[in-house]
């Protein structure tokens, strides 16, 4: 068993995520690397020393340029705001370390190039988590398509539904707040969480070629928690688009962070020539399936319950019908790269790979501006 060393950037939720897959990955799955959880780095000292006493990081560190410096760290793992993650990321890579990333890639496609181009250039191994693609049951869809059981796709369907930021008197920016901030987020729901859904979609279904959009930006103005000024909002808080994809299905995708009742509704559907699937993140170990050539007697929609030891992942959790959650499949994520690792190998989705992603994100965004189709290069 080989150690790796990691220095994690942002003590945050994602921090948390991450920090939590890393020590419990060599528990579940077999691989041949150890996470090693060497140094927490955050700008705030007694908040970092707070998060290395609760999640046992050996050391900390205020300052990410000391961090990459270090020759004890092998891996860096980035967890920070998103206007940070390209400096960070193009530094890790620089210096030779690893590069793990919380998505989105970037805030837009043309700082995404330029981290893509250093981490080839620098050949060090890299994944963007994007971690809804490793729910069983999702991955289980990924293995139903991929069969060709649905025949040829003509719908993708998806939605992710939030309702936290309806009240006017929610503040914008800082350190829980920054996903409300254009500087630090680049976009609202567009790179938040429809970023998400089209990870999973190019994943399952191929290249979206072109899309038209809308977006709305429900509260104007909000103040900002750093400052105390009122200021314009510059995210977008609700979007939907229509696309075409390269196989030839049309997609129709929403996401809102104004539904009221939905926490984090990610739902999705796809619909073929013999069979359709579904799948909802409020139910996330069901896999819907229904396939037109079933005889008639008992046709009609069957409700996978993904937990069986030969489904997807399951066979390193418990026993058959014992579900698994949300934070497993960031587990998944971290068992994947290390397996790649092994063979000097990325993990998708890599830095590359998110890049397609952000330019259909950027190409949502410039239709929703212009009230025109946007065709994706
Ligand atoms: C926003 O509320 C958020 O936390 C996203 O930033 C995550 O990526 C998503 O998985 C859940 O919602």
């Amino acid at each position: 068993m080989k150690d790796l060393n990691i220095g994690l950037i942002g003590y945050g939720f994602m921090g948390r995520t991450h920090s939590n897959a890393y020590k419990r990955v060599n528990d579940f799955f077999d691989v041949e690397y150890r996470p090693v959880l060497k140094a927490i780095c955050g700008r705030n000292a007694e908040n970092a020393q707070a998060f290395a006493n609760q999640w046992q990081y050996e050391s900390v560190e205020t300052d990410w340029q000391a961090l990459i410096a270090r020759d004890d760290i092998d891996a860096i793992d980035i967890c920070t705001p998103n206007n940070t993650h390209a400096e960070i990321a193009i530094a890790a890579a620089k210096a030779g370390k690893i590069v793990l990333l919380e998505k989105p890639l970037s805030m837009d496609t043309a700082e995404g190039e330029t981290m893509v181009k250093a981490i080839e250039e620098s050949g060090v191994a890299n994944t963007v988590f994007y971690n809804y693609r490793r729910v069983p049951a999702v991955t289980l869809a990924k293995q139903i398509i991929d069969d060709g059981k649905l025949g040829r796709i003509f719908h993708y369907r998806a939605n992710f539904l939030q309702d936290w930021t309806i009240s006017e008197d929610l503040p914008q920016g800082g350190a829980a707040l920054w996903r409300l901030d254009v500087d630090a987020a680049g976009s609202g729901v567009t790179g938040d969480l429809l970023a998400h859904c089209l990870d999973t979609a190019i994943w399952l279904n191929g290249k979206v070629t072109s899309v038209t959009a809308m977006t709305e930006t429900f509260i104007k103005e909000r103040m900002h928690t750093l400052t105390g000024e009122v200021q314009e909002v510059g995210i977008d808080d609700a979007c939907a688009f229509l696309c075409r994809f390269e196989n030839g299905s049309l997609g129709l995708f929403e996401s809102t962070r104004y539904a009221r009742g939905h926490k984090a509704l990610y739902t999705l559907e796809i619909n073929g020539e013999h069979a359709s699937i579904k799948w909802d993140l409020h139910d996330l170990h069901r896999l819907d399936y229904f396939d037109h050539r079933d005889d008639s007697l008992t046709r009609g929609w069957r409700s996978v319950h993904v937990t069986d030891g030969d489904m997807p992942y399951m066979g390193n959790w418990w026993v058959p019908g014992l579900q698994i959650g949300y934070e497993h499949t960031f587990v998944h994520q971290v068992a994947d790269f290390l397996t790649n690792l092994v063979k000097g190998e990325s993990t998708a989705p890599t830095f590359a790979d998110a890049l397609e992603t952000q330019k259909v994100c950027d190409a949502v965004l410039e239709s929703a501006r212009t009230g025109q189709w946007v065709e994706i290069a």
